[in-house]
């Protein structure tokens, strides 16, 4: 039998009674292998070192057989590379030396040669796309606008927002020149992708859920609009899938997206979901991550229960976590996950 790759197949609507499946942050601190070359480097030499970010990224595909792999690299190369210094800083995560907090600092972004800047992504991609298997899609990512922007102006994680609301509200215009301008350097970091072998695309939001969907709609929408108009433009045959975290309040809002998946986290049901997503898009997800710390009988019945939301799926689904694997999970929780979703059988 020829080797399909399920993943992309399934974006492009073709369905399969055992749905493809990746995890989102599936190369990383959980797997002893990754934590083996983490020893010797720091995260930053990792991702900016073509040969590393490649071993890495097809740890779980060996691992685990995953139908997806997703370049390993982070979403905060963007800033880094419009000029922030960034630091990846043990129990503490990204770090920005001197956050946005100004229009000034905001005019000084740059795009000029961020290509170049980044261009040892693409390396990245370029290689891994000639040592992965031909049924496997590789898939390529970047943070969305507003992600990207609550790191830039908060400067690290943060609980409440302060700084990136205040900006937002009190001084719009220079909030949208930053959107604008991230906007403009991930429409440029996705083609270097696209042209060096990403297959899919995932936009990655993980604070969509931040604001409430007024302001979402008002702030943040038209940017992710634009993004994705451009990137249907540039690149038709490259499926895109958005992953807002916590949209479940604006769901409606999001059917105007010409995307082809939606990530779904695990506070709405996947069948919710697509009622309210009308239907339109592939749905991605959307077992809780910490399900994976829980006794075998509980995997298999949570893992169950997203398998039988997702046959019922209007467009088709694809298995995955409602959000990134967590450091702690054990390995073999994972491959219990997969067993019960490989052993499928629709008779
Ligand atoms: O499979 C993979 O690991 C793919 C590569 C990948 C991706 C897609 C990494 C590696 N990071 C990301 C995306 C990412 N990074 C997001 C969006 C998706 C999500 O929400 O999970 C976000 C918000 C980040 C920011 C980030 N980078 C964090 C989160 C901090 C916080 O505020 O919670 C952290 C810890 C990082 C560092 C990082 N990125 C990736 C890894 C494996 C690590 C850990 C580095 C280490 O080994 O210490």
């Amino acid at each position: 039998m020829k080797k399909e790759k399920k993943l992309l197949n399934t974006l492009k609507g073709k369905k399969y009674d055992i749905p493809p499946v990746w995890m989102m942050r599936q190369a990383g601190r959980y797997m002893p292998q990754y934590r083996k070359i983490r020893e010797k480097y720091d995260f930053m030499t990792m991702c900016k070192t073509p040969e590393i970010a490649c071993e890495i990224t097809l740890q779980p595909i060996d691992e685990f057989g995953m139908d997806g792999a997703i370049l390993f690299s982070d979403i905060l190369t963007v800033p880094e590379a419009m000029g922030m210094k960034l630091e990846f800083l043990e129990g503490k995560g990204p770090v920005f030396e001197s956050p946005l907090r100004t229009r000034e600092d905001i005019e000084k972004l740059s795009i000029e040669g961020i290509e170049e800047r980044l261009s040892y992504v693409f390396d990245a991609v370029k290689l891994i796309r000639m040592s992965l298997d031909e049924d496997k899609t590789l898939i390529g990512f970047a943070g969305a606008p507003i992600t990207l922007a609550a790191y830039m102006v908060e400067g690290s994680s943060s609980r409440n927002y302060v700084y990136l609301k205040s900006l937002m509200y009190n001084d719009t215009r220079s909030f949208n020149l930053m959107m604008e301008k991230l906007v403009n350097a991930l429409i440029v970091y996705y083609k270097g992708q696209v042209e060096n072998g990403a297959e899919v695309l995932m936009l990655f939001d993980t604070f969509a859920g931040i604001f409430s969907p007024a302001d979402y709609k008002r702030y943040v929408f038209p940017f992710v609009k634009k993004l994705v108009e451009n990137l249907k433009n540039n690149h038709p045959e490259t499926p895109l899938i958005y992953f807002p975290k916590g949209a479940g309040g604006f769901y409606n809002l999001l059917t105007e997206l010409n995307v082809d998946g939606m990530g779904i986290d695990w506070f709405s049901s996947l069948t919710d979901a697509d009622q309210k997503l009308e239907g339109k898009f592939v749905l991605q997800g959307n077992l809780d991550p910490v399900v994976l710390f829980a006794d075998y009988q509980v995997i298999e019945r949570e893992t169950k229960r997203v398998l039988e939301e997702g046959r019922k799926l209007k467009k088709g689904h694809i298995f995955n976590l409602g959000h990134g694997i967590l450091p702690q999970t054990p390995v073999d929780s994972v491959k219990k996950m997969l067993g019960v979703i490989r052993a499928r059988n629709f008779s």
